[in-house]
């Protein structure tokens, strides 16, 4: 934080005098420190920004004048923590003392009171929890205004003097239980250890003293209230992993694996999990101590979109009854199964899943028509709510209005605040509620659904990243706000991707940056699949949720470079953030569990590609895999086993799997035996490698989590068929991409026309299958152009072409498969020169059988005919009517263009 180094310091108040004056900074402004003194405590409280988290540069190694010693001279620091305060608070501090162990060789000792401590401490607590904390605010050396009342929001602030005879103090405080968590996890961040330490086994560089800067810093409140993951597909990683490795003890998924989770998703800033729910893995809820656990750690626990109430239904609806899963046939037992799991749980924190679908992934029995559904979903949530009014106590602070922690017995503050509606019956409004409009059901809520006002409304992704909807102008006001749902791992049509992690931060950045826009603050979930190896899209979106101004289109490459010097070191932070910019790039033309062109149940086809773009395709991958290899062997051994896990192993198994797939196409083509080898040996090396995630990497760790895709039987048909040389039916030669063509990267732009504050395009670099980007218009919120008023209100995007030949031509315009903020279709103009813009309309179709080559290709192809009435120099315009729409790529056909599946390569006018 720039403002943190400066006048941070400024914010403490101390009887002895302020501590800005002993601040080097302060004697560099040359003002008497008194005057100094009164100025900066005036702007203290209100203006102490917040922080960026993940930011460490505020603790250092070498000492200045006022820092903080958290470990010097061989000495760690005394960590102090209310005895009375919320458990979380103790596990985070205990995770923070074996973290200071891990960097320093000395571990910090945790003490519950401040007799007998000498020497610096760190005082850590919740606000109104810590007794050491509470007496530096009542004695008005603390300024807390910032927290008073705020959600998850922390100050860390170096303090002289915070105890007697103590000289040296830093304090961490948080507005709330995992305020105060999330607080201690930054300043573990901060002192090297990696959120994912222990889930990606990253070691922290090794310091013998560290300091932390005099000064004060404020984080938080996030942007998103409730921000997590959802552990899903767990049948071939996680939950085997489990099993045999980790917890077999309790069969696989249970409470040794979820206190790894909830710590995880602490040291992430999230607070929300939906738990692991296939029939592989124990119901959440069949072990009592899962949800007590999620307690003591402070996290939220929900369920998913297919299981209203905490339920998991695969697990606990008894399969002999599955049809009377029905709430026309069955309202009774059904309420009675919810009402058991709420009278159970009621009194954690909890988000409960309204509404209601099929025992799993599937639509609601029972009703047949849509108003039938409607009626009967509206039935549902009116009982639901009766069910949360009656077992669920909404826990209010006095004054505030906001619902705290539901704090259970045994972890419930000491003091508490008033309560409203201490007697039944309370009211479902203070309780949080969501209503998950996935697959089927959106349509439903599109269609009429009355979803209470205080529920939060969840827009899904179509499963492949791209969001299907958004709150509109007329619903932003609904007092229990918006939400989405993301996928990173997708088990379904038209084909799966559970293997690698492969969607571009930049993607996610794009899709979620337009949902907060439209009003999505309330909660974020990410389907994480097995959480392994999808480590950088799940904090990258977490990130995002947090604070969604920390990464914006002029900063996005930042985050891998930041992401990489953190986990590798700064010296090969650029490389290996380039590495998986090429990686993300390759893998956006078509992800590894997508290799091959057919979906399930048709006949086997070759792809698209030209001999030209699999051989460019095969030599870009190789050309990653050899510079990975080369940042692994330059690494400490200590380094390796993350960057194995992190970058190594999906660099080079999507390499892998994109040669297999490609000497086999060509054996199969051709008939070749060498391409047939060379298939059979890439398929070897890749089970190879996936052996050695298994085995030996981290000493065999992670034994089992790592499966090919597909990796059984199960789900045929929404999975790439098992890996062999395919055989097609007789094909036409495939001939090259380029006929006569003009091809431009839609970045390339040779003029930007925006409209002012109102509406630009703008690049957002690392999107799209080629180029350096892709551009659309913002901001997102900027308003729709009718057609008719293109030319002078819609921002314009001018092209320089030159044509050798007068023509009427197909202009083809490759767009990122989003979806539009409103209506069917995605919506451009363009003209060349001064003719009349013209509309471009891309029909979505969401699910249909464009739509499912659209996800699998991460491409739509918009087409319109362009007049060029003489050869010569042009200038094309693209008219934007409307956000939303990503342009990838332009290509203008002037006769004779082959199908090609990237698109001919970029080229200044027509070759011809
Ligand atoms: O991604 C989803 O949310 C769904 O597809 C899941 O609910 C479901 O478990 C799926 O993975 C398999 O059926």
């Amino acid at each position: 934080m720039k403002l943190g180094l400066g006048l941070c310091s400024h914010v403490l108040m101390n009887p002895d005098g302020c501590v800005a004056c002993r601040n080097p900074w302060s004697n560099s402004m040359k003002m008497p420190a008194r005057i100094l003194c009164g100025v900066v405590l005036l702007i203290a409280a209100a203006s102490l920004r917040a922080a960026p988290s993940g930011d460490g540069s505020w603790v250092r190694t070498q000492p200045q004048r006022g820092d903080f010693p958290l470990v010097q001279s061989g000495r760690a620091a005394e960590l102090v923590i209310g005895a009375d305060d919320f458990k979380v608070v103790s596990i985070a501090v205990h995770d923070l003392a074996a973290d200071v162990e891990l960097v320093t060789g000395r571990k910090p000792e945790v003490h519950t009171k401040t007799e007998g401590i000498a020497g610096p401490v760190v005082l850590i607590g919740t606000l109104g929890q810590a007794p050491a904390i509470d007496a530096l605010v009542a004695a008005g050396r603390l300024d807390v205004a910032a927290l008073r009342g705020a959600w998850e929001t922390f100050l860390i602030a170096t303090v002289a003097n915070p105890l007697p005879g103590v000289k040296s103090g830093l304090v961490i405080v948080g507005s709330d239980r995992r305020g105060t968590a999330f607080g201690v996890y930054e300043l573990s961040q901060a002192i090297g250890v990696s959120p994912w330490y222990w889930w990606a086994d990253v070691a922290p560089p090794h310091h013998d003293a560290l300091f932390v800067a005099a000064g004060a810093h404020r984080f938080g409140p996030p942007s998103v209230k409730y921000r997590g993951i959802f552990i899903n597909d767990e049948d071939w990683g996680l939950q085997p992993w489990a099993a045999q490795k980790f917890e077999p003890e309790h069969g696989g998924i249970g409470p040794k694996t979820y206190a790894k989770v909830f710590e995880l998703l602490l040291r992430l800033k999230a607070n929300t999990l939906w738990p692991a729910m296939h029939a592989c893995s124990k119901p959440f809820n069949s072990f009592p101590e899962n949800a007590a656990l999620a307690d003591t750690y402070g996290i939220v626990m929900g369920s998913s979109h297919a299981e209203p109430m905490l339920r998991n239904n695969v697990g606990e609806w008894p399969h002999d009854r599955a049809a009377d899963y029905n709430y026309v046939t069955n309202r009774d037992g059904v309420r009675k199964y919810w009402e058991e799991r709420v009278a159970a749980n009621g009194r954690y924190e909890n988000i409960y899943t309204l509404g209601m679908r099929g025992i799993h992934d599937s639509a609601m029995q029972g009703p047949k028509t849509d108003a039938e559904r409607i009626r009967v979903l509206e039935q549902i949530f009116a009982d639901q709510r009766a069910l949360l009014a009656q077992h669920v106590r909404p826990v209010y602070t006095q004054g505030v209005g906001r619902v705290v922690p539901n704090a259970p017995s045994g972890d419930t503050p000491a003091s508490p605040s008033r309560r409203i509606g201490d007697n039944p019956p309370y009211l479902a409004e203070g309780v949080p509620q969501i209503f998950c409009a996935y697959k089927e059901v959106l349509p439903l809520y599109r269609g009429g659904l009355h979803v209470p006002d205080d529920v939060t409304v969840m827009f899904p992704d179509d499963n492949f990243g791209y969001i299907r909807d958004y709150p509109s102008a007329g619903e932003r006001t609904r007092r229990g706000g918006f939400g989405v749902y993301y996928h990173l791992s997708y088990l379904g049509a038209p084909l799966s991707y559970l293997w690698l992690c492969t969607t571009p931060p930049a993607l996610v950045w794009e899709e979620m940056t337009k949902a907060y826009d439209a009003g999505a603050h309330t909660i974020w979930i990410v389907n994480v699949g097995d959480i392994k190896p999808a480590e950088i899209g799940t904090e990258f979106f977490l990130q995002m949720a947090w604070d969604i101004n920390r990464w914006r289109r002029d900063n996005l490459p930042d985050y891998l470079v930041e992401w990489a010097g953190r986990e590798f070191g700064a010296a090969h932070a650029r490389e290996v953030a380039a590495i998986m910019t090429g990686y993300y790039q390759l893998n956006f033309q078509r992800k590894p569990e997508h290799l091959q062109w057919w979906l399930p149940k048709e006949p086997p086809r070759p792809s698209p590609l030209t001999p030209a773009e699999t051989q460019g395709r095969l030599q870009a991958f190789a050309a990653l895999r050899d510079r990975a290899a080369k940042v692994r062997d330059a690494l400490p051994a200590e380094k390796r086993d993350a960057f194995f896990e992190t970058v190594f192993y999906p660099v080079n198994g999507a390499t892998l799997a994109n040669e297999r797939y490609f000497a086999g196409e060509r054996a199969a083509l051709s008939g070749l035996a060498g391409a047939a080898d060379e298939a059979r040996a890439a398929d070897a090396r890749l089970k190879e490698e996936t052996r050695i995630f298994s085995e030996k990497i981290a000493d065999g760790k992670w034994r089992g989590f790592i499966r090919l895709e597909p990796a059984d039987d199960d789900w045929r048909s929404m999975r790439i068929a098992p890996w062999k040389i395919p055989v097609f039916a007789p094909q036409p030669e495939k001939k090259p991409g380029s006929g006569d063509v003009i091809a431009i990267e839609a970045e390339h732009f040779s003029r930007n026309l925006g409209r002012g504050e109102a509406a630009a395009w703008q690049t957002i670099p690392g999107l799209g299958r080629t180029g350096e980007g892709s551009v659309a218009v913002f901001p997102t919120t900027a308003p729709v152009v009718e057609l008719a008023k293109a030319a002078t209100d819609a921002p314009r995007l001018d092209y320089a072409v030159n044509f050798t030949a007068a023509g009427e031509f197909t202009l083809q315009t490759y767009l990122i498969p989003t979806h539009p903020f409103a209506g069917g279709s995605l919506r451009f103009a363009v003209a060349l020169d001064e003719a009349a813009p013209q509309l471009v309309e891309l029909v979505v179709q969401d699910g249909g059988a464009q739509w499912a080559q659209g996800v699998l290709n991460n491409t739509r192809i918009a087409t319109t005919r362009l007049k060029v009435p003489m050869p010569g120099a042009h200038t094309l315009h693209i008219f934007g009517l409307e956000p939303g729409v990503v342009l990838d790529k332009l290509v203008i056909d002037c006769g004779g263009l082959k199908p090609s599946y990237l698109g001919p390569a970029e080229t200044t006018g027509s070759d011809r």
